[in-house]
């Protein structure tokens, strides 16, 4: 009795950002894994009403190490992060979201080579990985660390050069800099405690299992299209399909229809193949979820 009620009771704590650039996406992300969440205004936490999950909300620099010490069983964070904490943690996935990357930005003007950062002072918000890019590189340069506003440190004379997080590169453009190196791409990853119970292991795999749907869901899109019977080898070998495309006859004779799942990188490229190849009335449907 007493195990069956700690079965009932038991919930496994994740953290997510309290607000800021991952706040939408990881809320966002539960939901479409069917975990309903009230996310009511400015609470520290909250329960899901249909998974066995508490959500900490956490300013996303202190999620690796609430994870490390198991105050949260797993978390959403940014690679950048997770990275520079050096904490011991597992990373389990990468979410697609949160993209950036973590690079050395100079003078838009400066005649840059790797040789030219020795002996430079570099401004930075990461210097544990700032330093290990510099370790790998056997370049000797002295770390400035900033805590914000990294990119007018040139200008106000403070540094030589900046390693900062980049997405869009505007913030650098607007400071009179440029991007030379990136040294980690980053995104949002799924981190987990790496001492979990039995119990909160199997609600992680579940957890991870519905991720993986989406995540597969989101890159892939359904796709049905009008053949002549006579094209039909043509346009079928053009198709991955997750087995091989489905092909149905139409109400009018010698026209077929295929149905198949389209990778969303190769997409725009297989579309125009297929149009070639004698394709017609293409739909292209968003998927749900993909369980492969
Ligand atoms: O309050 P809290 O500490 O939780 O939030 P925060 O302000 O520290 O973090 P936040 O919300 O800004 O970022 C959270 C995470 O989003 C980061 O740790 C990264 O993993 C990821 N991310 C993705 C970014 C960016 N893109 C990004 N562009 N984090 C910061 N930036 C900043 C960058 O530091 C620079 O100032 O945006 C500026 C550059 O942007 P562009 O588009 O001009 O190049
Ligand atoms: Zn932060």
């Amino acid at each position: 009795m007493v195990g069956l009620f700690y079965l009932i009771d038991m919930k496994l704590k994740i953290a997510i950002q309290k607000s800021g650039r991952l706040y939408d996406d990881s809320l966002r992300l539960l939901k479409e894994c069917g975990i309903i969440i009230s996310n009511g205004g400015n609470k520290l936490k909250t329960e899901a009403a249909n998974f066995p999950i508490e959500v900490y909300f956490l300013r996303d620099d202190d999620i690796p190490q609430y994870v490390e010490d198991g105050v949260a069983d797993i978390g959403i964070a940014g690679e950048n992060v997770v990275y520079e904490k050096k904490k011991k943690l597992e990373v389990l996935e990468k979410l697609g979201f949160g993209k950036c990357r973590l690079s050395i930005a100079v003078g838009k003007n400066e005649n840059f080579s790797r040789q030219w950062l020795n002996g430079k002072k570099i401004a930075t918000s990461y210097p544990v990985l700032l330093q290990q890019y510099l370790d790998r590189q056997k370049i000797s340069a002295e770390i400035h660390e900033i805590s914000g506003s990294v990119e007018i440190a040139p200008g106000i004379g403070l540094a030589d050069a900046i390693c900062d997080l980049v997405s869009s590169g505007s913030t650098l453009l607007t400071n009179g800099l440029k991007e030379v190196e990136t040294i980690l791409p980053s995104q949002a990853v799924l981190i987990s405690n790496k001492n979990l119970d039995d119990d909160r292991r199997s609600l992680v795999k579940k957890l991870l299992f519905r991720i993986r749907a989406v995540q597969k869901a989101r890159s892939n899109k359904y796709i049905l299209l009008n053949a002549p019977n006579e094209k039909l080898d043509d346009i079928i070998g053009l198709l991955p399909g997750m087995k091989s495309p489905t092909v149905l006859p139409l109400a009018i004779k010698g026209w077929s229809s295929v149905h198949s799942v389209l990778e969303e990188d190769d997409f725009w490229d297989i579309i125009e193949q297929l149009k070639e190849a004698g394709a017609q009335g293409i739909l292209v449907v968003p998927i749900e979820k993909m369980i492969v």
